[in-house]
């Protein structure tokens, strides 16, 4: 069963029904199948598969964009019981959070939201398209450990190290750590624009986020989370 509704998921992205994704994705709660595995087992391998096509020139546009409404649909929630899990945790850090300017894909950012919350991280998501000057003003607002910044375009990479420069501008850039990460991102490019961190995936993100805040709390130590 667990199979069957796994492979229900993946299709229900693939052929971008939303009402099916949101429903099997309360129907998976209900057997007990995990948020986690639901999103990483049953969810992600369908929009993986339709990059794919689209990479390919096999799908169009719109196909893409049905694909990523069912996502939301069933992202939707699944947020909602991953976030449950964070709710009496005592406050890990907090985290400003948005994928860079020109660039509207949100849903690895949110998955990523949505783990640091299970966690105990109290979370802004700014959403998609968020100036380098809007990450810094909302840091100073929010009085952030870490700002954490997605790109998922190799021409908007690039605005992430505009948004350690408008830290930087603002005076904040010793408080404040910097995680960045999304599918063209790299360790490499990490330390060349002077992130704090670079995590490949939204588990990895939680880990670093931990770890960046360690190092916040000993501001001596030697370990590089990079
Ligand atoms: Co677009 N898109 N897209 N897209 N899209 C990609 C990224 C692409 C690789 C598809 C392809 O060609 N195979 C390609 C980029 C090529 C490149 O630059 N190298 C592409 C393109 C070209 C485009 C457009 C330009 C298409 C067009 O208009 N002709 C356009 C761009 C618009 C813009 O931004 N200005 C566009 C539009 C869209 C949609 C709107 C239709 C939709 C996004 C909807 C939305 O988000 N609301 C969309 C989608 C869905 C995709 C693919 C298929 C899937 C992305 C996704 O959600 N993955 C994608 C192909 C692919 O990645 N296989 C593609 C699932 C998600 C869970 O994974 O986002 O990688 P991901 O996040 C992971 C990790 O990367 C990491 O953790 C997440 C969870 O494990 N992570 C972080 C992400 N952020 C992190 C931050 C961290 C740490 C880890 O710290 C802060």
């Amino acid at each position: 069963m667990r199979l069957e509704t796994l492979s229900a998921m993946r299709q229900s992205v693939v052929d971008g029904l939303p009402d099916t994704a949101r429903n099997l994705a309360r129907q998976a709660l209900s057997e007990g199948i995990s948020p986690m595995a639901a999103i990483s087992e049953g969810f992600v391998p369908g929009i993986e598969a339709v990059g794919e096509q689209f990479a390919k020139h096999q799908i169009f546009l719109p196909d893409l964009m049905a694909s990523a409404e069912a996502m939301q649909a069933a992202m939707g929630v699944l947020d909602l019981e991953l976030r449950k899990q964070g709710m009496n945790r005592p406050t890990a850090g907090v985290v400003v959070l948005g994928t860079t300017k020109g660039d509207i894909h949100e849903i690895g950012k949110q998955l990523v939201g949505t783990l640091l919350a299970a966690h105990g991280f109290r979370v802004h998501d700014l959403g998609p398209d968020v100036p380098g000057q809007a990450f810094a003003a909302k840091a100073l607002e929010f009085r952030a450990d870490i700002v954490g910044v997605s790109a998922l375009l190799t021409t908007t990479m690039r605005n992430q190290k505009t948004v350690i420069e408008e830290l930087e501008k603002a005076g904040l850039r010793p408080q404040v750590k910097v995680m960045v990460g999304g599918a063209p991102v790299t360790r490499r490019w990490a330390e060349e624009i002077g992130a704090d961190g670079y995590a490949k995936d939204a588990m990895a993100a939680v880990a670093l986020a931990r770890s960046l805040m360690d190092a916040k709390a000993q501001p001596n130590s030697s370990t590089v989370p990079l």
